[in-house]
């Protein structure tokens, strides 16, 4: 077995108020073999497969786990007047229950008494953005290899820069092919389904998990060329995006959010301009231009990962800090402990995934949890290996 891992039993949930992911990620000890994303093009066969179990869990398979239809405070209220509130809990599919983990993430954490109308996000816009993401893609893949019994299951990676001008594995055998009115069709994503999309999330309201939007939708083709009209870049980054970003060895910078400049992870994330590290009012660069380019669900950060296309750029974003982390050498101690926004700090936790684990638990080179890449070395540079 490659892995080690240890999966909370389903008997263990929960308090109202969480929501979230199941699997344990277990560190490996040194003896295990890691398991390697695989370039998506490259090797269409674990492509297939990993597809194919992305759409295994989608639709067969019931998270052990319920997500909340409503508030905190309803739920409690209903509870201290001694009414049953299991109508207020939805039972999810595994794929949902992540999706709803990113949601959540992103801006379920609105609560009734918000009146302030303050968004948090704990997973974008921050310095903890790239940790956060890791143990996401870590969790998921951890539960597919559990509930397919696959232990060697990795996510693949979708490496954009190799055409700036289309997503070549937007096909039919692939991730699906856009339609003229957006919709995606293909092998594996007729009938898919989505929930919590950007049109059911208002900032006053949790979305409700049992709405089913049976559609999954990317951005038509007259929509992008409107948005290239109006000046935004709708072109997949570049190699020499990537490069820039990783010439920096700053991590982070003050104010540790979306406004900071000169530093690796604002860079990788997409707020900075790939040509001078600047930020700048309506920059969207490397990791937001690949959803701004897809469009549709993985247009905002609240319902992208309604798409599965969602997984395998974060595996290739995933990448990129992977080279960072190893080129530099750095540890967590470069993680601001108290200035970036709230879930963002050093000792945070990763909201709202558990067990928890903090962002400094998960600022460490992927070996320390059984991944590599197979085309990046252990000094962070990449080789090129043809295509056959
Ligand atoms: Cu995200």
């Amino acid at each position: 077995m490659r892995f080690s891992t240890e999966i909370a039993s389903a008997s263990q949930i929960l308090p109202a108020t969480i929501v979230a992911s199941v699997n344990t990620v277990t560190m490996v000890t040194t003896d295990t073999l890691p398991t390697v994303s695989r370039l998506i093009e490259r090797v269409s066969r674990e492509t297939t497969i990993g597809l194919q179990q992305f759409r295994f869990v989608f639709r067969y398979v019931d998270s052990d786990y319920v997500v909340s239809r409503s508030s905190y405070q309803e739920i409690q209220e209903r509870t201290l007047a001694s009414q049953d509130p299991t109508s207020l809990f939805h039972n999810v599919t595994v794929f949902d229950l992540f999706l709803w983990v990113h949601y959540y993430a992103a801006l379920g954490p609105v609560h009734a008494d918000n009146l302030t109308g303050t968004v948090m996000d704990f997973a974008h816009e921050g310095q903890g953005f790239l940790t956060w993401h890791r143990l996401y893609l870590l969790a998921i893949e951890r539960t597919i290899q559990e509930v397919t019994e696959d232990e060697e299951f990795a996510i693949p990676y979708w490496d954009w820069t190799v055409n700036e001008d289309k997503c070549e594995i937007c096909t039919e055998d692939l991730l699906g092919v856009t339609e003229g009115d957006g919709t995606v069709k293909g092998k594996y994503f007729n009938n898919w389904s989505t929930i919590c999309t950007y049109e059911d999330t208002l900032m006053t309201q949790m979305c409700d998990p049992a709405t089913k939007n049976p559609v999954l939708e990317r951005l038509k083709e007259s929509d992008k060329k409107k948005m290239k009209e109006n000046g935004y870049h709708m072109t997949f980054p570049s190699k020499k995006d990537v490069n820039f970003a990783l010439r920096f060895d700053t991590f982070d910078l003050p104010p540790y959010s979306a406004d900071s400049s000169c530093n690796f992870r604002n860079l990788l994330e997409g707020f900075i301009n790939t040509t001078t590290g600047y930020r700048l009012p309506n920059v969207h660069s490397l990791h937001n231009r690949v959803h701004l380019v897809i469009g549709g669900a993985m247009s905002s950060s609240v319902s992208a990962s309604n798409d599965p296309i969602f997984f395998l750029h974060h595996s290739s974003v995933d990448r990129v800090l992977e080279k960072w982390l190893r080129k530099y050498n750095k540890n967590a101690s470069v993680l601001s402990s108290y200035d970036a926004p709230i879930g963002h700090n050093r000792g945070d936790v990763i909201v709202p995934l558990f067990p928890v684990y903090t962002h400094e638990n998960i600022f460490k080179k992927s070996f320390e949890f059984g991944y590599d890449y197979e085309d990046v070395d252990e000094e962070g540079m990449c080789f090129h290996i043809p295509f056959s």
